[in-house]
């Protein structure tokens, strides 16, 4: 088994140890993460299908997630030193309200600075008003609403919403995304723009920026 396979194995098995112990082995063989993270992010999703079809529960899903949160600790310096320093825009990035979910906003943010965005990271379950209050104080160009879920999802058709209301909605992008979403729905509620992967939310972020 390779270090790629033997990491797949020890997310879906939920076993934090190995998880790291492979990464690690990732990074020693000079493989590219990005390779691995999109095959990680394949199996979390079969993993959630699993988890609809009650073939696994929480705890093996919260396993899993801390297995995949294990791996990106290692992961991210790594990413981070290939970035370039330039600052080309700032990002205010979030989980919508009531959204626990973060690995892929987490990725969203290692792979956005690595491309050389300022990125401030507001956490999980953000609340509508503090995507605004935090854009306005350090002068954010994009607003990036993560949504996991279908009950989360209207929260980021909220902060359009407000924007909107506020009379501020021409001063920000607003990009939306989440496993749930796609692009439909995000035209649908007047976002800027969507992507389902980190790597197209770096050429959504530096499209909408040339944009400007
Ligand atoms: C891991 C996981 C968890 C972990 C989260 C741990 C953590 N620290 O984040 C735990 C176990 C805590 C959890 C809890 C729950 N979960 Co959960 N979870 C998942 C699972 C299996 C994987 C999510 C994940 O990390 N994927 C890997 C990342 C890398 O992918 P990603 O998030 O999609 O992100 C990528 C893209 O979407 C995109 N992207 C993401 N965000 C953004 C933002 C922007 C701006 C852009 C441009 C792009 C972008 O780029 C990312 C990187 O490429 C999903 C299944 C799935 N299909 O996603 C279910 C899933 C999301 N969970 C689900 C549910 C139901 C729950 C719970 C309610 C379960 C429960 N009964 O308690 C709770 C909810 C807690 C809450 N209030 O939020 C459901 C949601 C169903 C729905 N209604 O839509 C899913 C779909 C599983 C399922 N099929 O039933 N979960």
């Amino acid at each position: 088994m390779d270090s790629v396979e033997k990491l797949l194995q020890a997310v879906t098995d939920g076993d934090e140890t190995v998880a790291a112990e492979a990464a690690q082995e990732i990074i020693d063989g000079g493989i590219d993460p990005r390779e691995p993270i999109a095959k990680l992010t394949e199996a979390m999703r079969i993993l959630g299908k699993q988890f609809e079809d009650f073939d696994i529960f929480l705890p093996e899903m919260i396993m899993a997630a801390d297995a995949m949160t294990a791996a990106m600790r290692i992961f991210e310096p790594v990413l981070l030193a290939s970035g370039k320093s330039e600052k080309k825009g700032v990002i205010v990035l979030g989980s919508a309200p009531g959204d626990m979910h973060e690995i892929g906003k987490n990725i969203v943010k290692t792979v956005l600075t690595t491309a050389g965005f300022h990125v401030v990271d507001l956490g999980k379950n953000v609340q509508v008003m503090d995507f605004i209050n935090k854009a306005e104080e350090v002068r954010a160009d994009i607003i990036g609403v993560s949504s996991l879920m279908t009950t989360t999802m209207p929260g980021a058709s909220d902060v359009l919403k407000l924007l909107s209301d506020k009379g501020l909605r021409d001063k920000y992008k607003v990009i939306v995304g989440g496993a749930p979403t796609n692009g439909e729905w995000a035209n649908r509620i007047g976002a800027d723009g969507w992507s389902g992967s980190a790597s197209d939310a770096v050429l959504l972020a530096n499209r909408l920026l040339e944009a400007r």
